[in-house]
């Protein structure tokens, strides 16, 4: 255990009384709204969230960067930091890494630490973005879709690698988001670049193994600032059904215009049977990568409004992959994963208090302010209780953030951890 249980214990025996007596008086609450706190509490429980690997090193802007001490200088080290995310949340028990980021010559190891750990891996997210030392062909001007053959062919290959490596973490996924696009107009032909993504992707999705997905991320733009080839979600969309059952649409909330309906391309991609999985953060202005929730925490629970819906409708081959997307530039990144955990269960526990007979009713009759009453109601509801019982019942802490400022885990990491000289900047 790498926070000291006897900490969490303390804590917990000091914030029960209050917490069991806020717990009683929301199912009194909720029993009169037909609703069982209990299933609300065990549904929370059975609902994990992976975490990027890449999420516990502090993250940066294309300005700067400004490495906190005690930051993972390694994906050993980053394994620790999301186990402790893990031993004081209990919603956080895979990882979802990054290659080649996350590149060990020793795999096996590393499945191992993590196993040590308590931790399993989630998708594989490969990196065809970035240039790589000692890498034969530059992807400045794309991968998958590049005009060059030989460039298409090492970006296919890259893929394939985090496939193997996936294979033996355990991993049963592969995500795919490519920067492919072009900054002028007429610097890209849209048709011939798509045709391209197609023809990579098809080689990559060939090699898939057996009970394997691939997840297709979408963007609009960055670093592409005039057009990006997987812009939105109806290429996304496409090209998934192009590549067959194995391939489907990833949202991360991220990748779209400040005022898309977010909410509405769930419910189609899951309508469409397409809806892979998500990359949760919240945003204002573009891909900000902020902590989920900090901004529209209307707009997660709208998200997981339309996930109950297709779960209660028993919607066939519903089983979506959560994860967490995000830049901690400015916080401990422990503890934005914790938090950020915090408000994807808030927001599910929310979704799950849904009247959704009523809400049927209201739609049916077309009682618009009715239905928007209903919704509303349900984010008024202060669901905390649900969520820290929750955590004490799965043996976490009622209160994560406070029990790791007490702990002495950072402080420790700073010196066993000196910076390393140079590291990366920006992007994480
Ligand atoms: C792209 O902005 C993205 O959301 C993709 O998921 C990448 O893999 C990740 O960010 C890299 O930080
Ligand atoms: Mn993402």
């Amino acid at each position: 255990m790498l926070i000291d249980q006897e900490l969490i214990t303390e804590q917990n025996t000091e914030l029960e009384p209050e917490l069991f007596s806020d717990f009683e008086h929301l199912g009194a609450y909720l029993e009169r709204r037909g609703v069982a706190i209990d299933g609300v509490v065990q549904r929370v429980r059975a609902f994990t969230v992976a975490i990027p690997t890449w999420g516990v090193s502090t993250g940066g802007t294309r300005f700067s960067r400004f490495p906190m001490p005690g930051e993972p200088r390694n994906i050993f080290e980053r394994l620790e930091d999301c186990a402790v995310v893990q031993q004081l949340g209990r919603a956080t028990p895979r990882v979802s890494p990054h290659m080649p980021w996350d590149h060990v010559d020793d795999i096996h190891a590393l499945r191992l630490h993590a196993e040590a750990l308590g931790l399993g891996f989630d998708a594989v997210n490969s990196n065809t973005f970035q240039d790589q030392l000692g890498q034969a062909h530059s992807y400045k001007f794309g991968s998958l879709t590049h005009t060059d053959p030989a460039v298409r062919a090492q970006a296919i290959t890259h893929n394939l690698e985090c496939i193997a490596i996936g294979e033996q973490l355990g991993s049963t996924a592969l995500t795919v988001w490519i920067a492919d696009g072009a900054n002028f107009p007429g610097q890209q032909h849209f048709a011939l670049a798509l045709d391209r993504y197609l023809g990579s992707m098809r080689e990559i999705y060939a090699q898939l193994p057996e009970g394997w997905k691939v997840f297709l991320e979408h963007k609009l733009y960055e670093p592409a600032l005039y057009a990006t080839v997987i812009a939105d979600w109806g290429t996304s969309y496409f090209c998934a059904e192009s590549l067959g059952p194995k391939a489907q649409c990833l949202v991360d909330l991220g990748h779209h215009a400040p005022t898309t309906n977010v909410e509405m391309i769930v419910a189609r991609l899951i309508q469409l049977g397409k809806l892979g999985g998500f990359h949760f953060n919240d945003s204002k202005y573009g891909d900000d990568d902020l902590d989920t929730g900090a901004i529209d925490p209307f707009r997660i629970f709208l998200v997981f409004n339309e996930l109950i819906d297709a779960e209660v409708r028993q919607v066939d081959g519903f089983a979506p992959a959560y994860m967490l997307d995000q830049s901690h530039n400015v916080t401990d990144p422990i503890e934005s994963l914790i938090e950020s955990t915090a408000a994807v269960q808030r927001a599910l526990a929310q979704a799950l208090v849904v009247n959704r007979e009523a809400l049927a009713v209201a739609q049916e009759t077309n009682d618009a302010l009715g239905a928007a009453r209903l919704l509303r109601e349900a984010t008024q509801i202060n669901v905390e209780p649900i969520v820290q019982r929750a955590r004490l019942d799965a043996g976490g802490a009622i209160d994560p953030v406070t029990v790791y400022r007490a702990s002495t885990y950072r402080k420790d990491k700073v010196t066993t951890r000196p910076a390393e000289r140079g590291g990366r900047s920006g992007i994480v």
